[in-house]
Formats: structure tokens, C-alpha cells, sequence
């Protein structure tokens, strides 16, 4: 993997004036003058002098030749953590892999798993969805299935997201018939590894397939829905159900930063962000601003431990990409 790598330096926006130094053919075209917060260094492992491919502007980085990444998460410590299906339905070609703070590329696993999708880093355990199973990844590579099919109230057929609570409860998505929408859930589980349904279409017959979970308001499970685009909230304490926004096509990624709620539009390639300071007068969310589009199968997001980038993996396009925020 890591000799697709471009040699570069991913270096960061300041001020007006900064602009990125590129290592790729052995030149730097462009530097920034002032004040560089921080710099990350993509290593290539080979003599290729392959460019980073940018979306629309030089402030954005990627790192390529990842196969179908569907999930990053950002550990406090800065590194991130990533999934890659690799082909899609293909069993055995999945990984788990990481990315050091100086942008290097390391394979955690490269055996036991199917097409990893969501992520959670608890302690030193990396949890992973993988179709009908969830798996317990450590550092060292071990795999080891945590939740099988049976484990489950009823056969989970697109286990997609997992999050955590306050209260240690985890909570995992289930997207149901991927292709048609529908038969999808949102599964719970407790200290003790005993899995409930949290909430599905009998809760509410909009929900449809789940996808992305957020639990950054207290009290309240976040999610977004593949079929229809809708952006829910459910009450934990009773399981109401609230639709709260919509227009997100077939949405996947939702994370919160700051005061910004991020979601993805998987099947259009958009980035949405939702300001949830900002509230209309009938105490609805305010509108989303599409962020940018153009993306390749834009999947689970997440922000650096700094709060500067959005770490996107681009699932069609084979990279993880990095979208500075400020
Ligand atoms: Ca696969
Ligand atoms: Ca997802």
C-alpha cells in the first residue's frame, strides 16, 4: 500500500498568503512563507513520483492508493485509523490500517476480515463492523470476532457504523437491503455484549437504513439514513424519534466538530455541514451549507484530533482525503 504514497509534504493553510509545498517531482512549487502549524509527511516507500491528486484546490491532500476505504477514525492521539474493504463482496481482503501524525501508512490487519466498514477505538481495541459480524482488532493485528450473527436479535444484514455513549453503550448500525432501502435497524449493546434493538421501522417507518451515528449530544443517538437522506435523532431515555433535517441523498458519514455537524452524501458526492449553534425560529436545525461536492463515493468521515481536517475516505476513488476546515 504504502508504495503508492506520493512523496510529499502535507502542510497547512495560514492566513492568506500559505500555500503547499510539494515534494512530488522533487521540487518544491510552492511554499508557504508564514507560520506553518504543522506539517505532515507522506513517505513514499517507492521512486514513483506519482502527484498527490488534489479535488479542486492545492490546501487539499490525500493519501492514494488505499482499495475502497469506507471508515476513518481519529484517535485523540492523532493517529487515524482506517478500514479498506478492498473488493467490495470479496472475503479475506479486507484491512484495518493506520495513519502516523507524519502521514505514514502502517497495515494493522491484513488477514480475517471481509469488507470493514465502521470503526471504534476503545482502549486498546479497535472494533470493526464487517457485513453480519462485528470483529475486535488489536494493535499488534489480532483479530478476533466480538459479535456474530447470532449475537444479534435478528440476523443483521449491512452492519455499517458503531459509536459509543457516555455510558459505554455502543451502538451499531444496520443498513438493511443496501441496494433497495428498507429492513435496516440501529442495534445497542450493553457492558455485557448483549445486543437490543435500539430503534427500527417500527419506531419510526422512515427509518430505513441507517447508516452514520453520532452521540455527540448527551442524552441523544444522531443518525442519518442511506435510503432517504433523512438526518434523525432518537431519544435514549424513551426512544423518541425525531426527524431533524434531510436532503443528504444517500448519507453515510456524520461526525461533529466544534459547532459543525458534518454529513455525507455517499451516492452524490456531496459534503454537507450543519452550524447547530445557529437554530430557525421554530427551533429547528438551521439549513445545511453544501460544503463541496465531486467527491467519489464519500463514506465515514471524521476530523483530525487538532480540529484542522476533515479526514474523508473516498471510497470509489481509492484515498483518504484531508479537508482543511479552517
Ligand atoms: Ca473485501
Ligand atoms: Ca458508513
Amino acid at each position: 500500500m504504502k508504495k503508492h504514497l506520493s512523496k510529499s509534504i502535507f502542510a497547512v493553510e495560514q492566513a492568506m498568503t500559505c500555500l503547499i509545498a510539494k515534494f512530488g517531482a522533487l521540487k518544491i512549487s510552492k511554499f508557504c512563507s508564514v507560520g506553518i502549524i504543522s506539517i505532515f509527511l507522506l513517505q513514499s516507500c517507492s521512486d514513483s513520483n506519482e502527484e498527490l491528486t488534489n479535488i479542486e484546490s492545492d490546501e487539499i491532500q490525500s493519501i492514494e492508493g488505499i482499495k475502497m476505504p469506507e471508515s476513518a477514525f481519529t484517535m485523540r492521539d492523532g493517529r487515524i485509523i482506517v478500514s479498506e474493504i478492498g473488493e467490495f463482496g470479496k472475503n479475506g481482503d479486507g484491512k484495518i490500517l493506520q495513519i502516523a501524525t507524519d502521514g505514514s501508512v502502517k497495515v494493522i490487519a491484513d488477514s480475517g476480515l471481509n469488507d470493514p466498514k465502521g470503526i471504534l477505538v476503545e482502549g486498546s481495541t479497535i472494533y470493526v463492523t464487517d457485513n453480519d459480524e462485528v470483529k475486535k482488532v488489536s494493535f499488534s493485528g489480532k483479530v478476533t470476532k466480538w459479535l456474530g450473527p447470532s449475537d444479534f436479535p435478528r440476523k443483521p444484514k449491512f452492519l455499517n457504523d458503531i459509536t459509543i455513549d457516555m455510558n459505554t453503550m455502543i451502538y451499531i448500525s444496520d443498513s438493511g437491503d443496501i441496494k433497495n432501502g428498507g429492513g435496516g435497524a440501529i442495534y445497542r449493546v450493553d457492558s455485557n455484549g448483549k445486543v437490543s434493538i435500539l430503534v427500527d421501522q417500527l419506531n419510526d417507518p422512515r427509518i430505513l437504513s441507517p447508516n452514520g451515528l453520532t452521540t455527540f449530544q448527551r442524552g441523544y443517538l444522531t443518525f442519518n439514513d442511506f435510503a432517504n437522506g433523512f438526518l434523525f435523532r432518537v431519544r435514549l431515555r424513551d426512544l423518541e424519534v425525531e426527524k431533524i433535517s434531510e436532503g443528504f441523498g444517500g448519507s453515510d458519514g456524520l461526525v461533529y466538530s466544534g459547532i459543525n455537524l458534518y454529513i455525507s452524501d455517499w451516492k452524490n458526492g456531496k459534503l454537507w455541514k450543519i452550524d447547530i449553534s445557529k437554530v430557525n425560529e421554530d427551533g429547528s436545525l438551521s439549513d445545511p451549507e453544501l460544503l463541496k461536492e465531486g467527491f467519489m463515493g464519500i463514506a465515514d468521515m471524521d476530523v483530525t484530533s487538532d480540529g484542522k481536517y476533515l479526514v474523508i475516505p473516498e471510497m470509489k476513488a481509492n484515498r483518504i482525503v484531508f479537508l482543511p476546515l479552517m
